[in-house]
């Protein structure tokens, strides 16, 4: 065994446990005495907790924008709707899950209570909910509906509890934190596993003129005590919102992220329009984790991004968007660039007032899945070829999904090539690469050479950063031999995953 070698199998082996090693965290300090070089050290070792590993993996999440609104046909209800007008007449949760799940998603986020606080459950808290409805003669209850179907189907369940309640009487005073501290422990002790609490950070003022303060820390040590395992998404400490909602995630994406203003009262205090990296900064800026942004932190986190974007124009159903639903193809132009560039894509697939998905978003979806299914099961190389890395001196044969063992290669700063050499030339477009991130994120550039005839090695495209998942799309080539070279990374880059492909 080389050397290498040894290291590959140690590492391999020990990849399991690794991510719970005292000196694997995600979260770590940056010392004043610190050289640049022990702070890329650092950064390359912080991980994601075991929540947020769980979640990274799921890609695909789903969201259901449904309430009153989507019988106002709004998107912002005022808060003094009529509860009687909220009447599914065919509501069916599980066909939603089954819906989304046939689709390839993972999980799925309801909007328990929106902006206009009508709730979903019938809640102690406030009448304001399906309770006064005709629905189901106000003894139906959508989230336990919800809730069931993703136990019963084997998927995530989360919920959306919007923070700005155009309705409650105690909004704007004292009294509405503990009211929506209620509204937390209904929905997080009577409907079994929440995988995923969903905060925005919508804020108004309240029937006497004052601006509501959030009291975002009880809120997260209660879900932390009720649902340790949910992830807290976007006005939270686990997930981070990536900053657009067109499904555009960055071509440079740290889950890395310097902690210097990212403190969670900083979070807390700024809607998720706002900064919370930097002072006059912006939640969208090109790129977070950067070397020159972490020389200058204070600590390190892991805090990686969720890019969601709505499957129609707006959060909610409007028959007159009917026309206008994503196609298969679109969906598939987001999924490349959201879970292709190291986010987790929340999509919203909001049903409409029978209470079912449309017809229209349904075949879309259908649409999307058939097209990636296929994308993605025709591979180079194909199962079990032996791709050569550092020139031969390392090698590993390819395994399909095997995302917990990996490889790895040389100590940092060199660049790591991986020859790749087929039997017959591939038609190919796509090159899709991910590291194993229950060790850290470390890769920081890289470049896919094809070769061709009379030409030898020709670059076809490059990247920065590659983190759970990097997709990149090029050109077109029709080539036998590819290499990807490891430009950059902190420390040695681990490769859990890859495979070029065509669309
Ligand atoms: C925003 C809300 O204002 C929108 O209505 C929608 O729910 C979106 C997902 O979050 O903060």
């Amino acid at each position: 065994m080389t050397h290498k070698s040894i290291i590959c199998f140690l590492i391999i082996f020990c990849s399991t446990w690794s991510a719970f090693s005292q000196d694997v965290s995600n979260y770590v300090t940056i010392n004043p005495t610190d050289s640049p070089s022990e702070i890329i050290r650092k950064a390359a070792r912080v991980a994601p907790s075991e929540r947020q590993l769980r979640w990274q993996k799921l890609e695909l999440t789903a969201f259901f924008h449904f309430g009153i609104n989507t019988f106002t046909n709004r998107e912002w209800g005022e808060g003094n709707e009529d509860p009687k007008l909220f009447n599914p007449t065919k509501l069916d949760a599980e066909q939603w899950v089954r819906t989304v799940k046939e689709a390839g998603f993972k999980q799925v986020i309801l909007t328990a209570k929106h902006h206009d606080g009508f709730c979903l459950w019938p809640t102690k808290t406030t009448t304001h909910s399906v309770a006064q409805s005709p629905w189901k003669n106000g003894t139906g209850d959508v989230v336990k509906e919800v809730a069931d179907a993703c136990h019963k189907y084997g998927i995530g369940f989360g919920v959306y509890l919007s923070p700005w309640d155009r309705n409650a009487d105690c909004y704007g005073t004292d009294a509405y934190n503990p009211f929506f501290e209620s509204q937390l422990t209904e929905l997080l002790t009577q409907y079994g596993q929440v995988d995923e609490v969903w905060f925005d950070g919508a804020c108004g003022e309240g029937p006497n003129g004052k601006k509501q303060v959030y009291d975002f820390m009880s809120w997260y040590s209660l879900i932390r005590k009720l649902q340790p395992q949910a992830v807290i998404a976007i006005m939270g400490p686990d997930v981070r919102w990536v900053g657009t909602e067109s499904g555009m995630g960055r071509a440079t994406e740290w889950s890395v992220i310097p902690t210097s203003n990212l403190d969670l009262s900083a979070i807390a205090s700024h809607s998720q329009n706002n900064v919370i990296f930097k002072p006059n900064g912006n939640m969208m800026e090109e790129v977070l984790g950067s070397r020159e942004q972490l020389m200058s932190a204070t600590g390190l986190v892991w805090y990686p991004a969720e890019t969601d974007v709505s499957i129609r124009p707006g959060w909610f159903y409007h028959p007159a968007e009917d026309t206008l639903v994503k196609t298969g193809r679109e969906l598939m132009e987001i999924y490349l660039t959201s879970v292709g560039m190291n986010s987790v894509l929340l999509l919203n697939i909001p049903p409409n007032k029978e209470g079912l998905v449309s017809n229209e978003d349904v075949n879309s979806l259908k649409e999307f899945a058939t097209l990636r299914n296929s994308i993605f099961s025709n591979r180079f190389p194909p199962n079990g070829m032996v791709v050569f890395c550092d020139n031969g001196v390392n090698t590993k044969s390819i395994t399909d999904h095997q995302y917990d063992t990996y490889f790895t290669t040389k100590q940092g700063d060199s660049t790591t090539i991986i020859t790749f050499s087929f039997k017959a030339p591939q038609l190919c477009n796509l090159m899709m690469i991910q590291e194993n991130i229950a060790i850290g994120q470390r890769i920081e550039s890289f470049e896919i050479e094809c070769s061709k005839p009379n030409e030898g090695w020709v670059k076809i495209a490059e990247g920065t950063t590659v983190g759970y998942k990097r997709i990149l799309q090029f050109p077109e080539v029709y080539s036998s031999g590819f290499k990807i070279k490891i430009i950059s990374s902190r420390l040695e880059p681990t490769i859990s995953e890859v495979g070029f492909y065509h669309w």
